[in-house]
């Protein structure tokens, strides 16, 4: 340990961080614990999950523990070193998820306990509207700070127009940096400091494992670009979850191709608070604004104040979070009213 002199030469400095707090420790997950727990099942966190193992972070504890159930990088769990699948996860902060690719409908999680998730997009052909609101309505759901990190400025003469963009679709922080740059740290600094945890969220070769080495002063392997598409090869394949000594634990993520939404309603109301508040004035409750009298919505289209993309990417969002949110039950009663109105329009057609 290294003496606090602080008190003898009147400096007010905060203590140093004890090293669980270093790792993101605090009230919310201690208040999930009493001493005995505590005294017996050490807290650890989760810095990446493989098929049949984990891998932990503690205080004096850095170690891989067989596959441990309805665990996520980020998580806290009270590690019980006799029987290291029965170690309990404990509630989690935030919880940032997708629906899973594939047919099924199962949820995936990308990140538990973060604090600030910077979604990242360049400055070139990568920029899409669409996909940041979609970002940002999945990172305004889990309750996780969204800051949007626009890369490349270097390569980019009018890199103030996608900041211009990008500041109109939302309220949050909205950063141009060259991610080579010296620059990374101190611009992102505010949402790095010690105890906060941060992810970078993404398509492939926008700079994620730039950012995570330029904060962390790591070495995590980045890609060359390929020229053309503007994007990076697939270089980062899994998360993993780093601690910087005097600065943040951060998630580097690979690319994610498609960020199917679920459970994310509220999410998508907030990307789209203004839609919402003009559709909350139709003069039908669930007005479709496809022309029904008294829409708002239309009237808006009409008078030039809404633009009709933002009111389809609107809807496509908030269908896609119903459908891919929907209970089992729910579902079979949409398909069986579906199959019905099928049914019936066949044996109109056959009369
Ligand atoms: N010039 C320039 N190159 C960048 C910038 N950000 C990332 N790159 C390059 O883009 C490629 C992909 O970066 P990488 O961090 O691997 O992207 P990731 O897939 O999002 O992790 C690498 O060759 C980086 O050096 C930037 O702001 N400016
Ligand atoms: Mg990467
Ligand atoms: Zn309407």
């Amino acid at each position: 340990m290294v003496r606090d002199y602080g008190e003898f030469l009147g400096k007010t400095e905060a203590p140093a961080a004890s090293p669980l707090a270093a790792l993101g420790w605090r009230p919310f997950f201690a208040n999930q614990v009493d001493a005995d727990e505590l005294l017996a099942h050490p807290p650890v966190r989760v810095t990446e999950v493989h098929r049949s193992s984990i891998h932990v972070v503690g205080d004096g504890i850095d170690q891989s523990l067989p596959w441990v159930a309805a665990t996520t990088v980020g998580d806290w769990l009270m590690l019980n070193r006799e029987l290291p699948t029965a170690s309990r996860v404990l509630t989690r902060s935030t919880e940032i998820k997708r629906r899973a690719a594939g047919p099924g409908r199962d949820v995936q999680m990308i990140a538990a306990n973060l604090d600030t998730a910077f979604i990242v997009s360049s400055c070139n052909a990568d920029f899409n509207v669409a996909r940041l609101e979609r970002f940002l309505a999945v990172v305004l759901e889990a309750g996780v700070t969204p800051v949007v990190v626009l890369t490349k400025k270097d390569q980019a003469p009018d890199w103030q127009d996608y900041v211009a963009q990008t500041q109109a679709m939302t309220d949050a922080a909205v950063i141009a940096v060259n991610a080579k740059g010296d620059e990374v740290r101190s611009v992102l600094a505010p949402w790095c400091m010690p105890g906060q945890t941060v992810g970078f969220l993404g398509m492939s070769g926008v700079g994620k494992s730039t950012l995570t080495n330029a904060i962390g002063n790591l070495s995590v392997a980045t890609g060359d670009i390929r020229t053309d598409d503007a994007r990076g090869r697939h270089t980062t394949t899994r998360r993993q979850l780093f601690f910087v000594p005097d600065g943040p634990a951060i998630l580097d993520t690979p690319g994610m191709r498609e960020l199917q939404l679920t459970e994310a309603a509220s999410g998508v109301g907030e990307v789209f608070s203004d839609l919402e508040e003009i559709a909350s004035q139709c003069k039908f409750r669930d007005c479709a604004h496809g022309g029904e009298p008294g829409c708002k919505v239309q009237a808006g289209i009409a008078a030039g104040t809404i633009e009709p993309e933002r009111l389809a990417r609107w809807q496509k969002l908030v269908a896609e979070d119903r459908v891919n949110s929907e209970s089992v039950a729910q579902r079979r009663k949409r398909e069986k009213g579906f199959s019905r109105m099928v049914n019936k329009s066949i044996r109109g057609k056959a009369r």
